[in-house]
């Protein structure tokens, strides 16, 4: 077997300088990769199981019975490429029916990252695995070192992409074209716009998972930045916002009070809320018109029960005439 692993410095430096960059604005907000320590990543693959949050079994339905036909759309690569992997569960499917001769790997969260590539990679004898432990989002650029030449498959499922805006979404994309490079694809999977009554469901889950899963966030800091935040006294609140086609979620506060974080003091009013994530959800060409802005072109899609998975090449419509 043939497996790497790089972890790239600097992570805990901007956890610092970006949770009291966001906790000095107004309204606070942390960004979402934060959620995923140790303990994050463990309660975010329990969410999965919840009954309410059904994206990542319809996603897998969707792979699992549509992947031949994925996979003849994709043809022959050399490498597939994901951002933000986690525990390489989802991409084992696709490796086997693409056979590609590289995998390489992201995520902020190097530890579950390498102990997961490790093991797909002792599965995969002639596939060469490297793990970059580090944030795609600042770092993507670092990544390039360790592209091999050919044809590049970006896979970015889960609806990941949901977790920025349109316009970071787009922006996010087009770093994703130069990823893949002149011949890449991009694969991606997304949750569609639907009921808001199942969204709202999703993301309050009945066993309390998703709400332990945002306030894990403050235990983190507490844990990484030397803060004090009690989590008994904010509550997780998370809503569908139609306006702007936005799962919201919040952690709001049970009373006015003060809290330390890396040596400086913040004041929560009650009621104020903490923004931790926005989860956006697509109609099918909304999300096309976003990745053509990106210089993406529309190769393939297919849906099941409110998901869907586009595919994505960089050719260029004939001019007429
Ligand atoms: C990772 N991401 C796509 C999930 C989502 O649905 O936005 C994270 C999550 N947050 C709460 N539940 C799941």
């Amino acid at each position: 077997m043939t497996f790497r692993f790089v972890e790239f410095p600097s992570a805990s430096d901007e956890l610092r300088s970006e949770v009291l960059a966001g906790l000095a604005a107004s309204p606070k907000s942390i960004p979402p990769k934060y959620f995923y320590d140790e303990a994050g990543c463990r309660l975010f693959e329990a969410i999965c199981l919840q009954p309410e949050y059904a994206l990542t079994r319809i996603e897998q339905a969707l792979m699992a019975s549509r992947l031949p036909e994925i996979a003849a759309a994709i043809g022959t690569i050399d490498c597939i490429v994901e951002p933000g992997a986690g525990d390489c569960s989802k991409v084992r499917a696709l490796v086997d029916a693409l056979h590609p001769g590289h995998l390489l790997v992201l995520d902020i969260a190097g530890s579950t990252l390498a102990q997961a590539a490790a093991s797909l990679a002792g599965d995969h004898p002639g596939l060469q695995v490297t793990a970059l432990g580090m944030d795609f989002i600042h770092g993507l650029e670092e990544a390039q070192a360790y592209l091999p030449p050919g044809r590049r498959l970006v896979y970015y499922p889960g609806s990941s992409i949901g977790n920025f805006s349109p316009t970071e979404a787009a922006a996010l994309l087009g770093r994703f074209r130069e990823i893949a490079g002149e011949e890449g694809q991009l694969l991606i999977g997304f949750d569609q716009k639907k009921d808001p009554d199942l969204l709202h469901r999703a993301y309050n889950d009945a066993a309390g998972v998703t709400a332990a899963f945002n306030l894990n966030l403050l235990q983190r800091l507490n844990r990484e930045l030397d803060a004090d935040f009690e989590p008994a006294r904010f509550r997780h609140y998370a809503f569908y916002n139609p306006v702007e086609g936005r799962i919201e979620m919040h952690l709001l506060s049970l009373a006015e009070q003060s809290v330390g974080v890396a040596g400086q003091c913040f004041h929560f009013h009650l009621g104020e809320t903490l923004l931790t994530e926005h989860s956006y959800k697509f109609r099918c060409g909304e999300f096309a018109a976003i990745a053509s802005s990106a210089g993406w072109h529309l190769k393939g899609e297919w849906r099941q029960d409110g998901f869907a998975v586009q595919l994505f090449d960089q050719s260029i419509d004939a001019v007429p005439g």
